[in-house]
C-alpha cells in the first residue's frame, strides 16, 4: 500500500516537472555549434520539448551575451530582447549590437507558451568569421607555374606541399584557424589532420567567391612550438580537363592562404599568416590528382614528418606570392564532404592475377586499402558501375574519365592507403598488382558525401515502393559534391539546374540540406551574367548559356522549397532582384508577338523511347525543344514571383506578375489548345504541364484529364512516357486528378519503363535513362537523380500526408492518400520545429493512424471518415476533447484541426 502510494506522488509529480516546456536544440544559420559565420545578422531557432499536447510558444526572450559568464548571469550585454511577443521560434534575426570579426558569442533563449514558460535553455554559441576583406590582407602564397613533377601535357599536376614552424611565447587561451586552400586542401598541426573534412572547401566558382574553412585549434595550440603543414590538391581551380579551353572554366595553379588569430591567457592576441617565410615543395608522394582520372600516389616519395617540428626542409623552396582568385572571401556555412560511411565488399573473386572487388551497392567516393609487399610494387585500383557480361568492368559510361587510382609501395611493412583529391561514382573495382592474397577485409568502401543528416523516414507495406526510396537515398547521397552533381562517375559531374528542381524538394524530405542548397542559390546567382542570362551549370565550370527556361527554373522553385520548408525568408529577399532579372530576360529576349516564350533548349530530355528496343544503342542526348514547356514554365514561374513578391515586401510588383500570367494563360490556350483535348503535340508531359500549373480552362479539366489517363492507360499501357521535366509533375498531377492508384500503379511496374524497371535490371540507385540497359553509353550514367521527379514529394506529401502549409512546417497539411493496395505507410521527417510522425494502417473495417506533430507547430488533418463521429481518438470521441477541433466534414473526409503533441486516431472509413 505504501508504495502505491509513494508512486502515486512520484506520477504526479513527474506530470508536473513535464508541464514545463522545455527548449532545446538551438542552432544559430541552422547549425549546432558554428563557427565562422560571418554573417552580421545571423539567425537563430531552437525547438520546445514538451509532453503536453497543443503547445504554441505566444514570446520569446533571447540573450546574447559576450562571454559564457556575462550569459550565466542572465547579462545579455550583445543583445537582451527583453520579452517578445511572438510564435516564432525559427530563423529570428539577430538584432544586437554589431559583432566583431572572430568573436565568441553565447546566447541562450526562454520561452513563454500557451501552457506554461520555460527555463532558460542550456547556454548554445557561435564564432563570428571573418567579415571584412581586409580581415585577409596577406598575400596568397603558392607556386604560379609548373615544375618537373608535373605532366603539362596530360594537364596533371602533382600535389603541393607548404609547411611552416612555429614558435608562441605565451599560453594559448583560444586560437582559431582560417584556412583558403584551392582547389582543394588538408591542413596539419605537428603531424595531424585537423578535421573531418575531406575534398574542402566547397567548390564555387572562384573568380566570384571562395570559401574558407574555420577551425578550433585552441587545443593543438597547447604548447610552444608547433609545425604547421597544408597540402594542396587542384579539385577543379586547376582545371580537370584542359583540353577545352573554350569550354571549362581554368582559375590556375593551387594556392592558398591560412590565418590563426590567437588569445593568449594574458588577454594579449596575436594573428599568424601563411607568407613567403613558408616552405614548399612538389615532389612528395602525390604525384597527380585528378576528379575524373584518379590520384597516383608513390610512396616512396613520402615525404616523413613534413607537416611535424624538426623536418628537414633544406631542399624545399621558399613559397612564392601569387595572384588571387578574384573572388569575395565567404566562410562556408554548408558543410564539408566527410566519409560518412564505411562500406564493406560483399566479395572478392580473382581472375587472371586481378580481384574484382563487389560492394554491392553503388556509391561514390573512394577504396581504402592495406596492402604489404615489395618497394616499388604498383597497385591499380580502377572503378566501375557494373559489369560486362564477361565479369570485367564495364567503363564505356564513364567517358573519358579514367577512375583510375594507382599506389606504389614503399615496401616492408603493411601499408595503408586512400586517395585524398579525387572520388569515383562505382560499385565495382578491379585491383590489379596486389602483391600476395587479397581478401575483402583489405578493402573498405569508403562513401563520402556533404555532411548532413537523414532527416526523413518512409516505409509502407509496398515493397518496391520501399526500395526506391532506399535507391533514392543512396543516389541523393552520392551526388551530393557540394555542390549538387548531376553524377559522380563519368567526365562530367556538374551541377545542371536541370535535374534538381523538384528533385531538391524530394531530398529535403530526406536530407537536412537546407545550407547546401542555399549555398547553390548562391552560385547560381553568381553566374548570372549583366544582362540576366542564367547559366544550365551553376558553379558555371562549363559556359553553358543556352538561355533555357526549364533549366534555370531550379533556381526560382528551390527558393520557393526552401522558404516552404524551412521558412527561410532571407532566401527570398537575397535572390528576387536576380530571379526578377532573368525573368524579364528572358521575357524581352524570347516572347514573340503571340505571348509564346519560344526559347526551350532541351525539351522533356530524356523521355523514353517507346520500346525499350526502339531505344537500344542510341545516344539519348537528341534535343527536342518544345515552347509548349517553356511558356507553361514561365507561367508557373510568374506566379512563383507573385507571391515572393509579397513576402520580400515588393507587393508592388505582384499586380504585374499575375497580370503577366493571366496574358500568358490566353496566349498559351489560344496557341496551344487542341479542341479535341490536350495541348501542343499532346504528349503526356505538355498535357500534365497544363494541367498542373492551371492553364487549362476550367471547363476543359475534365477533357484533359481524360486524355492523360488515356495516353498513361491506354498507349502506355499503365506506363509514364515523361522525361526530366514531365516526371517533376506526374505524380501529384495524378493525384490532384483524383487518380492516385494509377500514379501508385506507376512506382509499382517492374516493366519499362518504370522506376521498378531499373531495379528489376539491378540498379541500387537511379540511373539517368528509363532505358538505361540498352541505351548508348555515351550519356547513361547508373547514379542520376533527375528522373526521380516528383516521386519524394508525392511519397511524403501524398502517401504519408507530411505537407508544409506555411513557414517551415508551423502549420501542416495532413492528408494521406488511400489506395486500393496500399495498406501501411509509416513516415517521419525532422523539421526545424522536431519531428513529424505519420503513421497509418487500414484494413476493411478500421484507420489506425498516429500523429506527431512538435511543439510550436499545428496541423490540418484529414481523415478518412464519413463524419466526426465514426472517428475517436486515443479511444474517446472527438466532441468534448478540448485538443481538437472539427474543422469540416466533405467527400468522405474529416478535417480536423490538431495541436502538437502525438495522436492516435481511428475511424471506420
Ligand atoms: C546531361 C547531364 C544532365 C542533364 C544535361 C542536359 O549531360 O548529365 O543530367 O541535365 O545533360
Amino acid at each position: 500500500m505504501m508504495k502505491t502510494i509513494g508512486l502515486l506522488v512520484w506520477l504526479c509529480y513527474s506530470t508536473m516537472a513535464f508541464a514545463q516546456p522545455k527548449v532545446d536544440v538551438l542552432r544559430c544559420e541552422l547549425l549546432h555549434n558554428p563557427i565562422g559565420i560571418d554573417i552580421s545578422n545571423p539567425r537563430l531557432s531552437w525547438q520546445i520539448q514538451t509532453a503536453e499536447r497543443n503547445v504554441v510558444q505566444t514570446a520569446y526572450h533571447i540573450l546574447v551575451a559576450s562571454s559564457p559568464e556575462k550569459l550565466a548571469q542572465h547579462k545579455g550585454d550583445l543583445w537582451d530582447t527583453g520579452q517578445v511577443i511572438s510564435d516564432n521560434s525559427i530563423l529570428v534575426f539577430y538584432g544586437g549590437k554589431a559583432l566583431k570579426s572572430d568573436a565568441e558569442v553565447f546566447w541562450k533563449v526562454k520561452v513563454y507558451t500557451n501552457k506554461g514558460e520555460s527555463d532558460w535553455s542550456a547556454p548554445a554559441r557561435w564564432q563570428v568569421g571573418l567579415l571584412y576583406y581586409k580581415d585577409w590582407d596577406k598575400r596568397w602564397i603558392g607556386f604560379d607555374r609548373y615544375f618537373d613533377t608535373d605532366d603539362q601535357q596530360s594537364g596533371y599536376l602533382s600535389a603541393r606541399y607548404f609547411r611552416k614552424e612555429i614558435s608562441l611565447s605565451k599560453k594559448v587561451a583560444k586560437a582559431t584557424a582560417y584556412v583558403i586552400g584551392l582547389g582543394l586542401y588538408e591542413f596539419y598541426i605537428d603531424g595531424k589532420k585537423i578535421g573531418d573534412q575531406v575534398l574542402a572547401p566547397g567548390l564555387t566558382d572562384y573568380t566570384q567567391n571562395v570559401k574558407y574553412n574555420t577551425f578550433d585549434v585552441t587545443e593543438q595550440l597547447s604548447g610552444n612550438n608547433h609545425a604547421l603543414g597544408v597540402t594542396l590538391g587542384n579539385g577543379r581551380y586547376y582545371a580537370v580537363r584542359q583540353e577545352k579551353p573554350y569550354k571549362v572554366k581554368d582559375f590556375g595553379f593551387p594556392k592558398m592562404q591560412l590565418q590563426i588569430r590567437i588569445t593568449y591567457t594574458d588577454g594579449s592576441k596575436q594573428t599568424l599568416y601563411s607568407d613567403n617565410t613558408w616552405k614548399g615543395a612538389t615532389d612528395g608522394p602525390i604525384r597527380s590528382n585528378n576528379e575524373y582520372d584518379g590520384e597516383v600516389y608513390d610512396a616512396r616519395k613520402e615525404l616523413q614528418g613534413w607537416a611535424s617540428l624538426g623536418y628537414d626542409d633544406t631542399a624545399w623552396i621558399p613559397a612564392e606570392y601569387v595572384q588571387e582568385p578574384g573572388g569575395k572571401y565567404e566562410s562556408q556555412i554548408n558543410r564539408n564532404m566527410k566519409v560518412m560511411q564505411d562500406i564493406k565488399p560483399v566479395s572478392i573473386t580473382s581472375k587472371d592475377g586481378k580481384y574484382m572487388l563487389d560492394f554491392g551497392q553503388n556509391f561514390s567516393g573512394w577504396v581504402k586499402m592495406r596492402v604489404q609487399g615489395a618497394r616499388g610494387t604498383e597497385v591499380t585500383l580502377r572503378f566501375a558501375e557494373s559489369l560486362n557480361d564477361d565479369g570485367t568492368l564495364f567503363r564505356d559510361n564513364l567517358r573519358a574519365a579514367k577512375a583510375t587510382d594507382t599506389y606504389i609501395l614503399k615496401g616492408n611493412d603493411e601499408e595503408v592507403w586512400e586517395p585524398r583529391f579525387t572520388y569515383h561514382g562505382f560499385r565495382y573495382v578491379e585491383v590489379s598488382g596486389y602483391p600476395g592474397e587479397a581478401d575483402v577485409d583489405d578493402f573498405m568502401g569508403r562513401f563520402v558525401y556533404d555532411e548532413m543528416e537523414t532527416v526523413g523516414e518512409f516505409s509502407s507495406s509496398n515493397p518496391l515502393l520501399n526500395q526506391l526510396h532506399e535507391n533514392a537515398w543512396w543516389g541523393i547521397a552520392s551526388n551530393y559534391k557540394s555542390i549538387p552533381v548531376d553524377c559522380p562517375q563519368r567526365n562530367e559531374r556538374q551541377a545542371w539546374l536541370g535535374d534538381r528542381p523538384t528533385s531538391a524538394y524530394g531530398e529535403n524530405f530526406l536530407f537536412d540540406n537546407a545550407n547546401f542548397y542555399v549555398k547553390w542559390l548562391e552560385d547560381i546567382r553568381l553566374s548570372q551574367k549583366n544582362d540576366g542570362a542564367i547559366p544550365d551549370v551553376a558553379p558555371a565550370f562549363w559556359r553553358y548559356y543556352s538561355d533555357n527556361m526549364t533549366w534555370p527554373s531550379a533556381y526560382p522553385m528551390i527558393a520557393d522549397m526552401l522558404f516552404r520548408h524551412t521558412g527561410d525568408v532571407r532566401v527570398l529577399q537575397d535572390h528576387y532582384p536576380s530571379m526578377k532579372k532573368w525573368m524579364d530576360y528572358m521575357r524581352a529576349r524570347y516572347m514573340d508577338d503571340k505571348g509564346i516564350i519560344t526559347k526551350d533548349s532541351y525539351g522533356d530530355w530524356c523521355a523514353p523511347p517507346v520500346t525499350i528496343e526502339a531505344g537500344r544503342g542510341k545516344s539519348a542526348d537528341k534535343k527536342y525543344p518544345n515552347p509548349v514547356l517553356s511558356t507553361a514554365y514561365y507561367y508557373y514561374l510568374l506566379q512563383l514571383m507573385a507571391d515572393f513578391s509579397i513576402h520580400v515586401g515588393n507587393e508592388l510588383d505582384r499586380a504585374d506578375f499575375l497580370q503577366q500570367a493571366a496574358q500568358i494563360r490566353k496566349d498559351f490556350n489560344l496557341q496551344f489548345y487542341n479542341q479535341n483535348g490536350g495541348y501542343g503535340n499532346n504528349t503526356l508531359t505538355e498535357n500534365l504541364l497544363a494541367m498542373y500549373f492551371g492553364l487549362v480552362e476550367e471547363n476543359e479539366k475534365v477533357k484533359l484529364a481524360d486524355r492523360i489517363v488515356e495516353i498513361i492507360e491506354k498507349e502506355n499501357k499503365g506506363h509514364l512516357s515523361t522525361g526530366v521535366v514531365g516526371t517533376q509533375w506526374i505524380m501529384r498531377t495524378l493525384s490532384d486528378m483524383g487518380r492516385s492508384d494509377l500514379a501508385f500503379k506507376l512506382t509499382t511496374n517492374r516493366t519499362y519503363p518504370s522506376w521498378g524497371y531499373m531495379i528489376e535490371h539491378g540498379a541500387t540507385t537511379i540511373w539517368e535513362l528509363w532505358n538505361g540497359n540498352t541505351a548508348h553509353p555515351q550519356m547513361n550514367s547508373e547514379n542520376h537523380v533527375m528522373m526521380l521527379g516528383d516521386l519524394l514529394v508525392w511519397s511524403y506529401e501524398n502517401l504519408a500526408g507530411i505537407k508544409s502549409k506555411e513557414n517551415g512546417f508551423q502549420t501542416i497539411i495532413m492528408k494521406p492518400e488511400l489506395i486500393d493496395g496500399l495498406d501501411h505507410v509509416e513516415a517521419s521527417y525532422h523539421s526545424v520545429y522536431g519531428a513529424i510522425k505519420s503513421n497509418w494502417t487500414t484494413s476493411k473495417t478500421t484507420f489506425t493512424w498516429d500523429i506527431a506533430v512538435p511543439a510550436n507547430a499545428k496541423a490540418e488533418i484529414y481523415l478518412p471518415a464519413k463524419n466526426s463521429s465514426s472517428i475517436t481518438e486515443g479511444n474517446r470521441n472527438l466532441e468534448g476533447n478540448s485538443d481538437i477541433q472539427v474543422l469540416s466534414e466533405e467527400g468522405g473526409r474529416v478535417r480536423v484541426a490538431i495541436g502538437s503533441g502525438s495522436y492516435q486516431f481511428k475511424t471506420k472509413p
